[in-house]
């Protein structure tokens, strides 16, 4: 069946159900945003020109809600816990929704049980039929449900799976034969899913996919309005928990020499002592009384916690400049207790890396915390720097439906991959020129890689056409690698890349080519002329990086406020 945009929202908002913080939470936000969602449906139906999509029978189980999973967030949905997560589930079901798509939702194992039709109470009792569902998107806590409820046949329906995964999964974490034999094992990787099934919050490493969130978007008169109402010296502190206050005195002392300080920080009866007095506290505000209080404001400033969440995007998208503490070194899963234990070596370089490479001056400054002199040259140069409000492509409700379209009607992880041949290609002119400089970007085309016309290449998404080939410096990963020639690396290209003719192409000296399991593979070492393919799919890594090795990076295009996707991927 075709799949129809919807822009009435009550069949979902019955669909998500009552009793909890964290459901209101949700459904306030699915309401508060619902015209947003509808003008942008109506834009992507018009942009996309009648072309078929799917209506794909999807399952959403939210396993960290579920009773089963203790459900630590709901209790503290009102008193300054984390919000970011119920931001993301509500606007990933609000985009299946208005997509068009066939939606059960789930929140406990019993609802689960009944959807997938196994039997309740029976442990680990194997769904017997088919799957009855296209897709399922859960997340870590989910999975471990699913492997508890469906037994064995989890591994043979995992290809329909995608995790919302936060902060992201990297594939030597991933692999777990491979985790556990080098030291990558934590508490929640090792699923061997193909790494583009995780599905991050915002942009990480390109080897998993960006689902992302939304934020709202202003309207020509509402940037007027603002425009007339900011106040130049007005600051909100990014943190709604005391303790992320906690020690920061001195930052706030000099803050208020220039401005006038206002926190949203829950409490109880009386003012938390992390917050000193000078502060105008508001207490925890919902989220539509949070964006008039931005919209007033000037700065909003971070104190380096919490790390990655959707509140600087919003005071960016409502003409606030975002100040934040530049990490050095990076914090991460080697060094900072938040990140031990989580599948990712990824080094976060600020309290908001994507703020900071994404978006950057004048909305986003990163400045060393540690220099006073620094931070309060930083706050001079806000008071006196214009800003309009501003929200990337990507984090707009039309971006974001036309990302998770493009997902789900090209992303199949179920069919097994084409093999892929390269046709001797031993005669000249393979991958354009030599292997020259530092950065050599080959462009495919027919000839380069082995096929006599376009007609002959085999179905790829991303198509194979935004293929570039590149190669990494020493120590370098490919997601740098690509990021300094202004593409990204896209991990669905690896394997075109994955061949001798491409070390040929490049003219890499080899005097063995190995084929081994290693998550830097494919690489070379200059050195010991020693060439490294790779033979564990699931270990294609943009992340992965070794001192002695240049990689060969399958890079690609991508839209300007829209990296998940090349220039011809729609
Ligand atoms: C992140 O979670 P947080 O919930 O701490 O992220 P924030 O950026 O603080 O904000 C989440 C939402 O909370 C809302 C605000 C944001 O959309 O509009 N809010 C509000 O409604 N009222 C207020 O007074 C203040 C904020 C991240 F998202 C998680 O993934 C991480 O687990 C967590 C820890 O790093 O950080």
């Amino acid at each position: 069946r075709q799949a129809a945009f919807r822009t009435n929202l009550s069949v979902l908002l019955d669909q998500v159900g009552s009793g909890k913080e964290s459901l209101s939470f949700m459904k306030r936000r699915i309401r508060r945003l619902a015209q947003q969602w509808a003008t942008a449906a109506n834009r992507l139906d018009a942009k996309l020109e009648q072309r078929w999509r799917d209506q794909k029978k999807i399952l959403v189980h939210v396993g960290f809600l579920t009773e089963e999973s203790g459900d630590v967030f709901s209790p503290k949905v009102l008193k300054g816990g984390p919000l970011g997560e119920m931001v993301q589930w509500a606007d990933i079901l609000t985009a299946l929704h208005v997509l068009g798509h066939n939606l059960k939702i789930s929140m406990s194992v019993k609802e689960l049980q009944g959807f997938l039709g196994v039997p309740p109470g029976r442990g680990s009792c194997p769904l017997t039929g088919p799957l009855p569902f296209d897709l399922i998107y859960t997340d870590y806590h989910g999975l471990q449900q699913m492997k508890q409820h469906m037994g064995l046949s989890l591994k043979k329906h995992k290809c329909h799976i995608r995790v919302i995964d936060t902060f992201g999964t990297e594939p030597a974490y991933n692999h777990e034969e491979y985790a556990t034999l080098h030291g990558y094992r934590t508490n929640w990787g090792y699923w061997n899913l193909n790494a583009r099934q995780y599905m991050t919050m915002f942009p990480h490493t390109p080897d998993n996919s960006f689902m992302g969130f939304v934020s709202e978007e202003l309207n020509g008169t509402e940037k007027r309005s603002i425009r007339q109402s900011k106040v130049s010296n007005m600051a909100v502190v990014y943190g709604k928990e005391a303790s992320m206050w906690k020690g920061k005195e001195g930052f706030l002392q000099i803050l208020h020499r220039y401005m006038e300080v206002h926190g949203t920080v829950y409490y109880e009866t009386q003012r938390p002592p992390e917050v000193p007095a000078f502060v105008k506290n508001h207490g925890l505000l919902p989220q539509h009384e949070l964006q008039q209080l931005l919209r007033k404001a000037k700065l909003f400033i971070g104190f380096g916690f919490p790390y990655e969440g959707p509140a600087p995007l919003e005071a960016i998208a409502n003409g606030c400049i975002f100040l934040q503490p530049r990490f050095r070194p990076p914090h991460s899963s080697l060094n900072h207790e938040f990140f031990r234990g989580k599948p990712t070596s990824r080094e976060v370089s600020s309290q908001h890396p994507y703020a900071e490479q994404h978006i950057g001056r004048p909305h986003v400054m990163t400045v060393d915390y540690n220099n006073s002199v620094e931070f309060e040259a930083a706050i001079r140069d806000i008071m006196s720097t214009q800003v309009e409000p501003f929200l990337p492509y990507e984090y707009t409700c039309e971006g974001m439906l036309e990302r998770v379209h493009a997902y789900i009607q090209h992303q199949d992880f179920c069919s097994p991959e084409p093999p892929f041949m390269p046709a001797n290609v031993s005669r000249q002119g393979l991958l354009g020129g030599g292997f020259t400089g530092p950065l050599f970007v080959a462009r495919p085309n027919s000839t380069a890689l082995g096929w006599a016309s376009n007609a002959t290449a085999p179905p790829a998404w991303p198509p194979l056409a935004s293929l570039r080939l590149l190669v990494s410096q020493d120590g370098q990963s490919c997601v740098e690698a690509c990021q300094a020639a202004a593409l990204v690396c896209e991990p669905a290209h690896f394997r075109f890349i994955n061949n001798k003719e491409a070390l040929r192409g490049l003219k890499v000296q080899c005097e063995v080519i190995d084929s081994e399991v290693n998550h830097i593979l494919p690489a070379f070492s200059v050195v010991r002329r020693e060439c490294g393919l790779q033979r564990e799919p699931l270990l294609f890594s943009c992340a992965g990086h070794s001192p002695k090795y240049r990689r060969l990076c399958p890079c690609r295009d991508f839209q300007r406020g829209q990296v998940a996707l090349c220039r011809d991927c729609l």
